[in-house]
């Protein structure tokens, strides 16, 4: 296959490989091209997506906690920062902030972002980076006038990784870090309705956003999945504490994938996401394990979700 083929990209080499192996999974990174981006920040207004709504009441009633916490001078690394909304919050109440470096995997969501910040804090420094955050990549510098380096990690994206994948991520995060701390926001283990309402919302935006994962490939990679052959399923299972979805063939179909045919029975599914929930003590114990120490943590009465303060020891303390 020459190189100049896109299935010569992660994206192609991923779902070639989803579809040659068992079980069929890929990343859910891949939700997010231009529409997939588009798709997620609509999920975001639904009423029933309570994450983005209620971790912004808590950013938004405890921001000076936070902002002390984070100290002056401060670097912001903001990973899978999306539409670098959140962070407005942070930095309406920071002191100088040296630096604001947004890492994305999505560059068009952070040209826009970037765009706007620039209009509405035209002294901060901006450092986008179009990266996958979560892979190895290798750590800027720090910015010159910063006094130290801190995570902002919103969302709940942490829920994406198994839980050996987030302790690695947060042991680099802690190594990155160091000196300074991360500010994280991840989702509770509640009442599984509410969760299951979270992701099969009745406007569909949930599915779409699903299935956009077949339409990026008809795109990008000229298959030919016919999307109106495949059911969104997203259900809680509950001894994983994680919501968990997939894209189920409607019927027996054959599928082209990379030069390869393949059949996919009815009922078969690709795995596209797991969004696993955490109690506050679990995600404490996580942290400490991955080396940071666990400070305050804010959450909202109905106790929906969480934002955590991890101290990330400086040099002396390694
Ligand atoms: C961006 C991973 C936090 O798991 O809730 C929303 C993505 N998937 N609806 C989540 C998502 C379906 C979201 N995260």
């Amino acid at each position: 296959m020459p190189v100049s083929s896109p299935w010569a990209s992660d994206f192609g080499r991923d779902l070639a490989d989803a579809f040659a192996t068992r079980p069929r999974r890929i990343a859910p990174k891949y939700f997010y091209d231009a529409q997939g981006s588009r798709l997620f920040e609509r999920i975001c207004e639904l009423p029933e997506y309570y994450p983005t709504r209620v971790e912004r009441a808590i950013l938004q009633a405890h921001a000076g906690e936070m902002a002390q916490r984070i100290g002056p001078d401060a670097e912001i690394v903001e990973f899978g920062a999306g539409a670098c909304e959140k962070v407005r919050l942070l930095l309406d109440r920071l002191e100088r902030p040296a630096c604001y470096r947004p890492i994305d995997i999505c560059a068009s969501a952070l040209d826009t972002a970037c765009a706007g910040l620039r209009r509405d804090y035209p002294g901060l420094a901006l450092a986008p980076l179009a990266a996958d955050c979560f892979g190895d990549f290798l750590a800027p510098p720090a910015h010159p006038q910063a006094r130290r380096r801190v995570g902002f990690f919103p969302g709940s994206t942490l829920g994406n990784f198994t839980p050996d994948e987030a302790l690695s991520f947060l042991r680099r995060a802690c190594d990155l870090l160091r000196g300074g701390g991360l500010l994280l926001g991840v989702d509770l283990v509640k009442d599984p309705a509410v969760l299951h309402a979270a992701y099969n919302d009745s406007a569909g935006v949930t599915a779409a956003f699903n299935l956009n994962l077949l339409a990026r490939a008809n795109r990008e990679l000229g298959t030919q999945f016919d999307v109106s052959r495949f059911f969104h399923h997203a259900f809680y299972n509950a001894p994983l504490q994680r919501i968990e979805m997939h894209l189920v063939s409607a019927r027996r179909q054959r599928l082209e994938v990379g030069g390869a045919v393949h059949v996919m029975e009815e009922g078969e599914t690709l795995h596209t996401e797991n969004s696993y929930k955490y109690t506050v003590d679990g995600l404490r114990a996580l942290a400490e394990r991955a080396g940071f120490t666990p400070g305050p943590v804010w959450t909202d009465p109905g106790r929906l979700f969480s934002v955590h303060w991890l101290q990330a020891p400086g040099l002396e303390r390694q």
